[in-house]
């Protein structure tokens, strides 16, 4: 997508076991040629590591970061205390609450410091990696360009799924 592969969004999640649930929005950055980098790593179980990631990202070239966890989910929240970076948090779901427990850890922020936030499961992952790709595409012609032929993409999955569906009701008529 541009000259350099430097990473333009940083994926953090606070555990290997968030992979799966979220890689979604890895291949979404994938389909629209952006380089990411992912890491694990925890606001409570390294906290440090955690703050460096934040502190530095944007001067690394680091544009958006999402911040996938479960639970007591404070990453996101972490992060965006430590950068002025856009911050995507993705609620991983859970036993205990199927994720509703990770969704208000992230999104109940205080003033002055925002986290946006996807659903849990479902499309939420995928959503993160777009929403990514959008405000990228604010400054990037050609992610512009991706992001229309994909919205014309969608239209035409709909409509051919709106034929088909004609068509059966035809048939049972
Ligand atoms: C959170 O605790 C992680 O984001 C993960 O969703 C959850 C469980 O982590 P593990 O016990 O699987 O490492 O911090």
């Amino acid at each position: 997508m541009t000259e350099s592969n430097a990473p333009l969004v940083g994926i953090l999640m606070g555990s290997d076991s968030d992979w799966p649930k979220i890689h979604a929005a890895a291949a979404a950055l994938d389909e629209f040629g952006v380089p990411y980098e992912a890491h694990v790593m925890s606001a409570h179980r390294t906290p440090e590591l955690v703050r460096q990631f934040a502190t530095m990202a944007a001067a690394r070239g680091v544009r958006v970061i999402l911040a996938a966890a479960g639970g007591a989910a404070h990453l996101a929240g972490v992060v965006a205390a430590h950068t002025s970076l856009p911050v995507i948090g993705i609620p991983v779901a859970t036993e205990l609450a199927g994720g509703l427990d990770s969704l208000l850890s992230i999104v109940q922020m205080p003033a002055d410091v925002p986290v946006a936030a996807v659903g849990v499961g479902g499309g939420g992952p995928r959503n993160a990696g777009l929403l990514a790709v959008q405000i990228l595409a604010l400054s990037n012609a050609e992610l512009q360009e991706k992001l229309s032929a994909f919205k014309h993409s969608l239209c035409e999955k709909v409509q051919a799924k709106e034929d088909a569906f004609q068509a059966t009701l035809k048939k049972r008529r």
